[in-house]
């Protein structure tokens, strides 16, 4: 038996260092690598049964469409004839419609640095559409950006030095296990642990105190919360005059925003929301996670902005184990132009949203229309909001599809070619993280599956069939590493593989932003500089949920669709260990039940104006009136009837720029006569 270093390339912020051991050929084993100053050893029970995935119904060989649309009938054909019918459909596509009517969709499947875009260099060189990437992280990232000025923040590891850990809209224990490791360590250390969550969570399961706001009220939670800490002498005013753009008119505002006002509008005691922020206040080292649980709301940039406002009143920022945490990304620098191109991205070139893709497959007025789609890495017909129109589109007889997957996935099912990809185990690549600082690089560490071909191949030898050559089209992946490595100015490949990771995390002075923010002027803003002038001037709470529109009266109860323990968003969803979470629950408080005659175990219609879906009542004081959830995400097929939870989920941009509000969504439910 062998041990091989890798990391695991799905989308959670740990990027986790992992130990793969290897016998006779095949994956025997995957824990997480012990020495590594993030992962610790630790990793979830997803990976750690990754074998499900490596050795369960792979797709072994390139398929053709055999049968109607969405029918999953396909036959099996060798890499060339596949190649040839894709590139025959996208010339014919192209010369009818132009470039443009080429639409590349890929997200988060791996988040290599040369696998996940490589499709992007294609899609420059070609002309085709660009793709908005708005499914998870702008509308986060916006609020963090309002404030902050950049996405780095106090080291994850220094949590563990923190007195009072805030996990602030994230299920760490289901998303983010290593940082539970960290809490773990403050908490021996006599910290406490307080979670702020609308519904009580695995992770809320273990907090000392978890605070259960209404969805889209965190900003108001976080406005009382500066309120009291500004009246009751918490507050850092030399700090507030140096490093930020507080003002007597942010003060007086703020001065309105007292316990009483939250208490209706986020439905905790005014008396619950005081102890909090006398807590946060007396605290030597507050801690604060954001996760990107409150940014998917109609309101969420306004509330993460809020959240950010914290450390800044109390003036926590400087001070070691203190601060907060929304992500790590802005510490890498590492050049991806040789995968990308973007260069050569001509700003003429339409780019369409990923969260309206439905819009897009089905709006006849569009021009050119989309008539050619290529997925790498992303399963839309399962993970893409407003599902109904997707799948809709998808079923276009008139829409050439090409997936390139591990496995039979929704959007498989669609496609007129499926090309077999391999696994992160199967293709090396470099991996940065969005929630530690650490460079990892991951070499093969099994032959391909079957037919098996990695992203940066197939881009690359649909690019020659296309008559496109070059040195962007040639090489092997480790190739493209070098090239990557090279224009980063980071240490050749051979002697990364010897350290398997470089620590990239800047000085402590900026990550605790000492001498200033990475704002213009160098101050913490109080004040966004928002982009839509729609959005409030100054922290506050936002009403632009569902259950601020007329809609609301119709679908009185909200609804959320937050991650799940046993599977990443869609990926793993096949797996026996996911089938045990079968059939999909539907969480809703005693007193929802009892007016509508639903007991625990019922079976009950959720549905709102775009779908309805049949769920099993899971009664329980989780969640709070007025508040279901279903833990997301399943296959269609796991419900009657097609699609998944995102049939309920709307597609709107939020603002400032766009993405969609995943957990601000608005229902009705009735039990289902039997
Ligand atoms: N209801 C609801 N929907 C959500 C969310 C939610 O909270 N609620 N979360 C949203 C979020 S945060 C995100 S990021 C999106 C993610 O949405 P997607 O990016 O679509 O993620 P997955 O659904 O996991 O699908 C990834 C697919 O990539 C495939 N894959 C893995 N590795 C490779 C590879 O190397 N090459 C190729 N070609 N394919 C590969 C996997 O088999 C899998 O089918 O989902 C969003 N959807
Ligand atoms: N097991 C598992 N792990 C995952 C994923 C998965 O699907 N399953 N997805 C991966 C991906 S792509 C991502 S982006 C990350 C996301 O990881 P997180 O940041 O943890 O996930 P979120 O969807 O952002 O939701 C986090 C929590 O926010 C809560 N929430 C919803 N609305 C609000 C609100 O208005 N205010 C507050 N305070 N909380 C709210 C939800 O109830 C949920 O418990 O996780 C990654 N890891
Ligand atoms: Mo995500």
């Amino acid at each position: 038996m062998t041990t091989h270093y890798s990391t695991c390339p799905l989308d959670c912020p740990g990027a986790c260092a992992l130990a793969v051991e290897v016998e006779n050929g095949r994956l025997a084993h995957i824990g997480g690598w012990k020495t590594h100053p993030f992962t610790r050893g630790v990793i979830c029970g997803k990976v750690n049964r990754y074998r499900e995935v490596q050795e369960g119904a792979r797709i072994l060989r390139p398929l053709l469409r055999d049968g109607p649309k969405g029918s999953g009938r396909f036959r099996e054909a060798d890499w060339d004839e596949a190649l040839e019918v894709a590139a025959g459909r996208l010339r014919a596509a192209m010369a009818r419609h132009g470039p443009q009517t080429v639409l590349p969709y890929y997200y988060g499947g791996t988040m290599g640095v040369v696998q996940q875009k490589a499709v992007e260099r294609l899609a420059h060189h070609a002309g085709f559409s660009r793709l908005g990437r708005t499914i998870c992280f702008p509308i986060a990232e916006s609020g963090w950006l309002a404030g902050v000025g950049a996405t780095i923040g106090p080291a994850p590891e220094e949590a563990a030095e923190s007195d009072l850990v805030v996990l602030w809209g994230i299920n760490a224990v289901s998303t983010h296990v290593n940082f539970m490791t960290l809490v773990k360590a403050a908490r021996r250390r006599g910290a406490r642990l307080v979670v702020v969550d609308p519904y009580r969570t695995r992770t809320a399961r273990l907090a000392d105190l978890h605070l259960n706001p209404r969805p889209g009220t965190d900003a108001a939670l976080a406005c009382a919360m500066m309120q009291v800490l500004l009246e009751e002498g918490f507050a850092d005013r030399d700090y507030l005059a140096r490093q930020t753009d507080f003002d007597a008119g942010v003060e007086a505002h703020l001065a309105t925003r007292t316990p009483e006002w939250a208490a209706p509008v986020t439905g905790l005691d005014a008396e619950t929301i005081r102890a909090f922020a006398r807590a946060y206040g007396r605290a030597a080292r507050p801690f604060i996670r954001i996760g990107l649980g409150m940014s998917r709301q109609r309101n969420g940039a306004v509330n993460v902005h809020a959240v950010s406002c914290l450390p800044s009143v109390t003036g926590a920022w400087p001070r070691r184990g203190a601060g907060a945490l929304f992500a790590t990304g802005a510490a890498f620098r590492v050049d991806d132009g040789p995968v990308r191109r973007t260069d050569l991205a001509d700003p003429a070139v339409r780019e369409l949203d990923m969260s309206r893709l439905g819009r897009w497959l089905t709006d006849p007025g569009l021009e050119p229309p989309v008539t050619a789609l290529l997925v790498f890495n992303a399963n839309p017909a399962g993970s893409c909001p407003e599902l109904g129109r997707v799948h809709a589109g998808l079923a276009r007889e008139d829409l050439f599809t090409l997936v390139h997957e591990q496995v039979m996935s929704d959007t498989a099912r669609f496609a007129d070619v499926v090309l077999p990809a391999t696994t992160f185990l199967e293709h090396p690549d470099l991996y940065k993280s969005y929630g530690q600082y650490t460079l990892q690089l991951a070499e093969a560490v099994l032959p391909p599956t079957g037919a098996a071909r990695c992203n940066h191949e197939v881009v690359n030898a649909l690019a020659r069939r296309l008559g496109l050559d070059g040195p962007d089209f040639s090489g092997d992946s480790e190739a493209m590493i070098d090239r990557v490595l090279t224009a980063s100015g980071l240490p050749p490949r051979a002697e990364l593989a010897r350290r398997h990771w470089i620590d990239c995390a800047p000085p402590e002075a900026d990550t605790h932003f000492r001498a200033g923010f990475p704002q213009p002027g160098g101050r913490f803003r109080f004040r966004p500089a928002w982009s839509d002038p729609a959005m409030p001037a100054l922290p506050d709470h936002w009403p632009v949920n569902r259950r601020d529109l007329p809609e609301a009266a119709r679908y009185p109860l909200d609804f959320m669709t937050p991650p799940a323990h046993e599977v990443l968003n869609t990926t793993f969803s096949a797996t026996p260990s996911a089938a045990r979470r079968l059939p999909p629950r539907l969480w809703i408080h005693p007193e929802d039940a009892v007016a509508r005659g639903i007991a625990d175990g019922d079976r009950v219609a959720v549905y709102n104006d775009l779908g309805r879906l049949h769920l099993v009542a899971r009664v329980t004081t989780d969640v709070r009136p007025g508040l279901t959830l279903c833990e997301s995400n399943f296959r269609s097929g796991d419900f009657p009837g097609p699609g998944n939870l995102n049939h309920l989920a709307h597609g709107d941009p939020v603002a400032p720029r766009g993405g969609p509000a995943f957990h601000d969504n608005r229902v009705e439910v009735a039990r289902m006569v039997s």
